[in-house]
């Protein structure tokens, strides 16, 4: 039996004044709603920070503790196998730094009755942005639209750290063959997902400049991306069709029972 609706994984590197706030709010939402945060040792505490909120919600807050920086997307990979080897129906992926407010959710898990994926999308009616600096909209608006064009996709936001994936899309789509373990990750996801033959839905989110923190973007991330998604687009890889799924061995849930003890490295 299914532990809860679904699993919301949360990346987090030096999100000490936003785990806790974000985390509470999450709860809040429905008794239905685990929460896994994946802390790669961040300096600022973190990571200590998300164990109490283990002992205080005990049975629904959970922390993967990994070695050091290895980067958003494979964050969001170790989030899925916890995931799927846990039973969760549903596993839903948002930022530490509250962008993505947490009042989206329960809309978000409604929507996935009628969809495979859903994403919390700024560029429709209805969603937005508050607070980004000019350089930021821009960057992101050119990302998207440098997206959409050479992978030919039909979703306004490819880029979008706010999503929700079904059970049969991880079983299919192999998110461990993602090129790229960086932000690149969330264009070649959407981009796999949407080959494998998956409905893709968007709603519409207003998205907020981070509360605290500082951002963890870099030049050399947004060169990174930019080249993966043209190397997608050239060399496309193959893409497992919906309907082939490989449901999670039990081999593969103890390694991950193992991987997601609190002390673990
Ligand atoms: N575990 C893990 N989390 C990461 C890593 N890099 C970024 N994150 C988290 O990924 C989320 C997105 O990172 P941000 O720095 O907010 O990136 P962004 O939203 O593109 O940039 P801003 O708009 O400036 O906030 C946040 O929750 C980060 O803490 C990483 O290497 N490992
Ligand atoms: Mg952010």
């Amino acid at each position: 039996m299914s532990p809860a609706q679904a699993l919301v994984v949360i990346p987090t590197y030096n999100e000490s004044a936003n785990i806790r706030p974000l985390v509470t709010e999450i709860l809040e939402q429905s008794d239905d709603l685990h929460v896994l945060v994946v802390d790669d040792a961040s300096p600022d505490g973190t990571g200590e920070l998300a164990d109490e909120l283990c002992a205080q919600f005990a049975g629904r807050v959970k922390c993967l503790h990994r070695s050091g920086k290895l980067g958003l997307g494979s964050a969001h990979v170790a989030g899925f196998r916890v995931g799927l080897a846990e039973g969760y129906p549903a596993v839903l992926t948002m930022d530490a730094d509250r962008s993505h407010s947490p009042r989206y959710i329960p809309g978000m898990l409604a929507t996935m009755a009628d969809a495979d994926m859903v994403i919390g999308s700024r560029y429709m009616a209805g969603g937005g942005l508050v607070n980004w600096p000019l350089h930021r909209r821009l960057l992101s608006l050119w990302a998207n639209n440098f997206t959409r064009a050479l992978l030919r996709l039909p979703v306004a936001d490819c880029t979008s750290g706010y999503r929700c994936y079904s059970r049969e899309v991880l079983e299919t789509v192999e998110p461990d063959d993602v090129r790229g373990s960086g932000y690149s990750f969330l264009e070649q996801m959407v981009w796999k997902v949407h080959t494998a033959g998956f409905r893709v839905v968007e709603v519409p989110i207003v998205f907020e400049q981070r509360y605290a923190g500082a951002s963890k973007i870099d030049k050399s991330e947004i060169f990174r991306a930019a080249w993966h998604v043209l190397a997608t687009a050239i060399f496309p890889p193959t893409v497992r069709k919906r309907g082939r799924a490989t449901p999670a061995s039990r081999e593969d849930s103890s390694a991950v029972s193992e991987a997601s003890l609190r002390d673990a490295p």
